[in-house]
């Protein structure tokens, strides 16, 4: 093939990464990545992580608050190694992400040079859907678009390319964008079979995953659910909302143990799982995956999810073409509606801080479009109680278990979203993986919010204890983290509070500013 090129590899990078809408990059500089910002374009912008993990956390919250993948930049294998939490976050979030990674000049690779990345491209491997450093130069524009397609094709994910550091100078051509449809229609026989056993079953149950708010499908999956009378769980570590939390056929989250899937879904003949891996379990269980008498079925884009379902039938679609394709019929008669999820006790101001009342305070006065994204596991049942989330696209958190996204990925979401308030919901421990998101936030001056919900503990840990016959745990204190000092460190204002009657005002305060802010609430 010819090789005349017109223009470098760099320019024809930028070129491909603005024709698909991706001017923001995230990154961590290093000597193998500078000749990347050779006259770097003014349309472009680069957003400094301060850790790699903080970065690719960032490049998370950021593509699925635009629905885009987002362009990462990382620092050979050391910079590859400290983001791999965050890879395995965003392959399990299912969220697209191009990552490229700097690699030594291809003349001095045979003598070991330093940072050189031995074997680049397994690196990342198994949380990558494709890895690798292209045999020429010229063949880095093309490899980014397959990156690009790659990670944008469900099930999405992150994707990566290694670029020696003599690559972008070089001459390549210029690459095209390309349409490459990411769609997926199920096959239209298991659709009608689907929809026959909707219409005779008797007491339907959808239990909805992050797919459906991933794919744009919120408003098609509350007609579906509106349309059979089905009560609708939130299936276990799931990492977006799908349905609204105040509906009255909202029944509730189930919890990531085999025998409280079954005895959730006890009563119900007909099971649909919308956009949720069925299921994710945290600890080890017992028993019948689900009732005797329960039929499954599940819509999912993601032929592997699809792949380990021990029981039931699997419809491989994109959400919104299969919700769509259910309801594209006559609507069977209207159904009596069970009853939803009873609304908790109001919880009562004490003499400390409760995470119920914590997170009442906050449903009552965050502003109404404003967007969580959590990160406190032993805070998650209270918000689930007392924070209800009522709208597409309003909260975010991670569906690995890894510690690091919170902070990060509120970034991300805030920046890709300047209209609304994001406020990050993080635990005092988990804070702490992914703490230089502050910074960026302040270098950036996003007008958000981060509640660190100190209780001076790995509280889950603590309470995970005695599932293992522990009487005590160890190593899961936390005294002496000032998150105050650590605001002021990262440039960015913080305050404390420790009393109920305090926590009104600084919260109002906090949601009020037009730059970031760190309120440290101690609960009890
Ligand atoms: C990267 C990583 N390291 C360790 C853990 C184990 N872990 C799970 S929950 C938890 C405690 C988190 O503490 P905090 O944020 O204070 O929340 P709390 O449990 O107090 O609610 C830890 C350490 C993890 N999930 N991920
Ligand atoms: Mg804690």
């Amino acid at each position: 093939m010819s090789t005349n090129g017109s223009v470098t590899v760099r320019d024809a990078v930028f070129s491909l990464l603005r024709s698909f809408g991706m001017t923001t990059l995230f990154g961590n500089p290093g000597s193998t990545e500078l000749p990347l910002f050779r006259s770097f374009p003014n349309d472009f912008r680069y957003v400094v992580g301060l850790q790699e993990s903080a970065v690719v956390g960032m490049a998370d919250g950021f593509a699925q608050a635009t629905r885009n993948a987002a362009i990462v930049n990382l620092h050979s294998a050391a910079g590859v190694g400290h983001a791999m939490g965050a890879i395995f976050t965003a392959y399990k979030n299912r969220t697209p992400v191009v990552l490229t990674a700097g690699q030594q000049a291809r003349s001095i690779l045979p003598t070991e040079p330093f940072l050189f990345s031995m074997q680049a491209t397994e690196l990342p491997k198994p949380y990558v859907k494709w890895s690798n450093e292209p045999a020429r130069a010229e063949d880095v524009p093309a490899a980014i678009a397959r990156a690009y397609y790659l990670a944008m094709q469900p099930p999405c994910g992150p994707t990566f390319v290694s670029i020696p550091v003599d690559d972008w100078d070089r001459q390549t051509e210029q690459v095209s964008p390309r349409r490459v449809s990411s769609a997926l229609r199920g096959d239209p026989n298991l659709v009608a079979k689907l929809r026959n056993a909707l219409d005779d079953a008797a007491h339907p149950a959808f239990v909805v995953g992050s797919g459906v708010d991933r794919d744009g499908a919120w408003d098609l999956a509350v007609r579906l659910a509106e349309r059979y009378g089905a009560h609708v769980w939130v299936t276990p570590n799931c990492g977006r909302c799908s349905f609204p939390e105040s509906h009255p056929l909202f029944a509730g989250f189930i919890p990531p143990g085999k025998e409280a899937v079954a005895r959730h879904l006890e009563g119900y003949d007909l099971v649909l799982a919308l956009g949720a891996p069925v299921f994710t379990y945290h600890t080890e269980g017992f028993g019948p995956f689900l009732p005797a008498e329960t039929t499954l079925f599940q819509l999912i884009d993601d032929p592997d999810a699809a792949s380990w379902l021990p029981i039931g039938t699997s419809i491989i679609t994109s959400l919104h073409l299969g919700i769509a394709d259910l309801l594209d019929h006559a609507s069977p008669p209207a159904r009596v509606w069970p009853e939803g999820r009873r609304k908790p006790a109001r919880a009562q101001m004490g003499a400390r801080i409760s995470v119920p009342y914590l997170m009442q305070t906050l449903a009552e006065i965050r502003p109404a479009d404003s967007i969580i994204v959590e990160e406190a596991p032993s805070s998650r049942v209270a918000m689930q109680a007392y924070l209800p989330i009522d709208r597409s696209n309003g909260f975010y958190t991670c569906s690995s278990g890894g510690l690091g996204h919170g902070i990060p990925a509120a970034v991300g979401v805030a920046l890709g979203n300047p209209e609304h308030k994001v406020i990050g919901l993080i635990g005092d421990g988990s804070s702490m993986y992914g703490i230089q998101g502050l910074w960026t936030a302040g270098q950036l001056q996003l007008p958000m919010t981060f509640v660190v919900i100190r209780n001076g503990r790995y509280q889950a840990l603590e309470d995970f204890g005695p599932q293992f016959g522990l009487s005590h745990t160890v190593g899961t204190k936390l005294p002496s983290i000032d998150f105050v000092a650590l605001a002021a460190g990262h440039g960015i204002d913080g305050c404390r509070v420790d009393l109920p009657d305090a926590l009104n005002n600084v919260l109002r305060d906090a949601f009020a500013a037009e730059k970031p802010t760190l309120v440290e609430v101690h609960v009890c």
